[in-house]
């Protein structure tokens, strides 16, 4: 692709902007070359700032499910902001919101919004700690919940892309409450709680991982985690940030059929607008402030835009569930021809799906967790990504990340990143 205008557009961003961009992933830094200025998007394509046109596969990492300039959401966007942007007060539109989710996602009686996941997963863990009196958490290497300093241990998306092992900043004081083992191991989960009897408040997991690429949880994981949470009096929090309103109306705690104490959203619930969440059951979510002390707040908190934005998308969701079919037999589709076409290069890979999230991997063995996916051949994605980029089509820059379906996607789109694929497979071969 020619980029002229992207390339100095980055050069002049990096004058003012660290990096020049406002999240590390979009950067480029791990499959290198200079990140791609975004003019517009509209369904399933992305234009850039020299008029080449990207099948997205990115989707604002997740939010536009229904693809970008949905015009419903646009228009309600439009007319709400007549009404001012944001007042500090509450509003009706606020609890419309609040009911529309509790009447879509099971296990959830009280819901608090705010600005973005990190804001919902940290909330969620000091109300965890708050409620259990516990001050130690479990997170899994490779999953990402944010960036809130005690997330930061082991972390995955930006910090596996970039390899950050330990971030400065985050004091170790911070990092000793959280403790970390392998995604899908439930015995290191039963070691962990045992060697740290009665201090541990909760345990943090992204349902279906996608910040290590996809890895879905193995047969049993979630269940056995639902029991140890059970038995030991420890907060299963579901971090659905991702999963939620993608996998299914109900997320994840519908799609694998397992009960989560505190669930987190974010991403698909704002529709692209600055939103995130976290719910659960009305016992624990009592002691948030101001019903109870575990103080948590926002100025933006439940903003009217990004309120009618997301209600715009959920409801659409909710009324339509056909949708999710739609997304996962495009995803199916797509899985099929990847499949076959990495099947007859004779090239070692894993394509790794659960309902519209799926990711390919160059690796010669299954990949369950953080270390498999980081022995994977990412030097091979690293190629495979800029060959896509030049074909039109836009993953994300990083085998440590999902791809995100949107239902815009036609099958045109599919079969073009399937035979470009096959072109990127025969180069290499
Ligand atoms: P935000 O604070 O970025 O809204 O959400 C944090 C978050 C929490 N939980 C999960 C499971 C997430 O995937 C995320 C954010 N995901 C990354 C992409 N893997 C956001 C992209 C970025 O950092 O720019």
């Amino acid at each position: 692709m020619n980029t002229p205008t992207s390339n100095t557009l980055f050069l002049r961003a990096q004058q003012s902007i660290p990096g020049g961009v406002n999240s590390p992933v979009r950067a480029f830094k791990s499959v290198g070359g200079t990140p791609i200025f975004i003019k517009r998007a509209e369904g399933a394509y992305l234009y850039d700032e020299d008029g080449n046109r990207y099948i997205d596969y990115i989707n604002s990492w997740g939010p536009m499910i229904l693809g970008h300039a949905y015009q419903p959401v646009v228009e309600a966007i439009c007319q709400r902001a007549a009404f001012s942007t944001s007042y500090g007060a509450p509003t009706a539109l606020e609890t419309e919101m609040a009911e529309l989710i509790l009447s879509m996602v099971p296990n959830v009686d009280l819901i608090r919004m705010v600005s973005s996941g990190t804001e919902a997963c940290m909330s969620a863990i000091r109300l965890a700690r708050g409620y259990t009196g516990k001050n130690k958490f479990i997170k899994f290497e490779g999953c990402y919940h944010g960036h809130a300093d005690c997330f930061l241990v082991k972390a995955g998306s930006g910090l596996a892309t970039f390899n950050i092992q330990t971030v400065p900043g985050v004091t170790a004081g911070v990092a000793a409450d959280t403790l970390t083992c392998a995604y899908n191991d439930l015995d290191a989960v039963n070691q962990l709680v045992q060697q740290n009897k009665g201090e541990i408040a909760a345990i943090i997991l992204e349902p279906v991982a996608g910040n290590m690429g996809c890895i879905p949880p193995a047969p049993g994981f979630a269940e056995g985690l639902r029991k140890i949470c059970d038995e030991e009096n420890i907060v299963l929090i579901f971090d659905e940030v991702m999963t939620g309103f993608r996998l299914a109306a109900g997320g994840a705690q519908e799609r694998l059929g397992v009960k989560a104490d505190l669930v987190t959203y974010g991403k698909v619930i704002g529709a692209g607008m600055p939103v995130g969440a976290f719910g659960g059951k009305r016992e624990i979510m009592e002691h948030i402030a101001p019903l109870g002390s575990v103080y948590q707040a926002g100025t933006l908190s439940g903003n009217p835009l990004a309120m009618i934005a997301g209600y715009t998308l959920l409801k659409t969701l909710k009324d339509n569930p056909q949708i999710y079919q739609q997304l996962e037999d495009k995803t199916a589709y797509l899985h099929k021809g990847l499949d076959e076409v990495l099947q007859r290069s004779g090239i070692p890979y894993i394509i790794n799906r659960t309902g519209s999230m799926i990711s390919v991997h160059f690796s010669d063995k299954p990949v369950n967790n953080f270390a498999d996916a980081a022995t994977a051949n990412n030097e091979r994605f690293n190629r495979y990504f800029h060959h896509m980029l030049n074909a039109g089509i836009y993953l994300p820059p990083s085998a440590y990340e999902t791809w995100f379906i949107s239902n815009a996607l036609e099958q045109a789109d599919l079969d073009h990143t399937i035979k470009a694929t096959e072109e990127f497979l025969a180069k290499e071969a």
